[in-house]
């Protein structure tokens, strides 16, 4: 049988670009997000090239997360990748200035939504002794930058927990693989600046960004290696970015 993968946060960006990949490998997939609309097109269009469930739930509330996740059939209950992508950058500002809601939104759907999507799945894996967690961290996560100290936080500790992770789930035969991209133009921006297009058009200008592609691309080759080799955690830059912040612009 073919393998079975969640994806949160599959409705855009580096998440839809891993369904695609997945379903070209003939994948089943569990695909998550809010925006309904989305899921239906995801489930129409990929579903025509391997199975696809679609589960809507906000990954910040612990209920919605477990009841979702409990509606699976039996036999799709047996998941092999979980990629835990679901989130999002809300507003830039200096601490001074921040908005405690978008730093609510940050911690509890980078963090607390990770750890409750996983705390669904991993009891099975563990059960079962065999399973892969793929944690899409950010560049954000190794180097805090000024005007984001929450995203940057909430992203030091899916580090952390990617690290944790893999300390407790290895002797279960479980793989962690933490990934922490650089500027991939998603609508990662538009969020961040909620609905300024010209504003998030500039975070991409002069210079190349990584595409979902990319990084979908990296998170295939981690889960296609071989069952020896885990491949523990990958930063994955733009051609022309040395740093969170340093980007040549032409
Ligand atoms: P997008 O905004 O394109 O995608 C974000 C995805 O997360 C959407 O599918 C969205 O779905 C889902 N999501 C966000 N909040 C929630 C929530 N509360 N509950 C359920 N789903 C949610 O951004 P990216 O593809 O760029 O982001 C994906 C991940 O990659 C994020 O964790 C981000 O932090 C990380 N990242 C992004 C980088 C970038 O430069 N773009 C760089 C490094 C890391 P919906 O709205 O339908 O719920
Ligand atoms: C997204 C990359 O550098 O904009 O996590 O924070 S960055």
């Amino acid at each position: 049988m073919s393998m079975i993968a969640l994806i949160t946060g599959a409705t855009s960006g580096i998440g839809r670009a891993t369904a695609e990949a997945f379903a070209d490998l003939n994948y089943r997939l569990i695909l998550c997000g809010r925006r309904q609309e989305r899921l239906d097109e995801l489930e129409d269009v990929l579903g025509a090239q391997t199975p696809v469930i679609t589960l809507a739930f906000d990954v910040r509330t612990r209920d919605e997360v477990e009841q979702a996740i409990s509606t699976l059939p039996t036999e799709w209950q047996s998941i092999d990748i979980l990629v835990n992508n679901a989130g999002n950058a809300h507003g830039l500002a200096p601490i001074q200035d921040g908005d405690p809601n978008d730093w609510d939104q940050m911690i509890d759907g980078n963090v607390q939504g990770l750890l409750y999507v996983s705390k669904a799945i991993i009891p099975g894996m563990v059960q079962r002794k065999r399973g892969h967690i793929v944690n899409i961290s950010s560049i954000a996560g190794k180097e805090t930058y000024a005007n984001g100290a929450v995203y940057c936080a909430s992203k030091a500790a899916v580090e952390a927990l990617s690290t944790g992770m893999r300390l407790d789930l290895t002797q279960h035969g479980i793989k962690v693989t933490n990934i922490a991209p650089g500027a991939v133009e998603t609508e990662f921006s538009m969020v961040r600046f909620k609905g300024d297009n010209e504003r998030a058009a500039k975070v991409y200008e002069g210079f190349k960004p990584l595409t979902p592609i990319d990084i979908a691309d990296t998170i295939v080759y981690v889960v296609t290696a071989p069952a020896h080799v885990t491949i523990a955690d990958l930063t994955i830059l733009a051609g022309a970015q040395a740093s969170a912040t340093t980007i040549y612009r032409k």
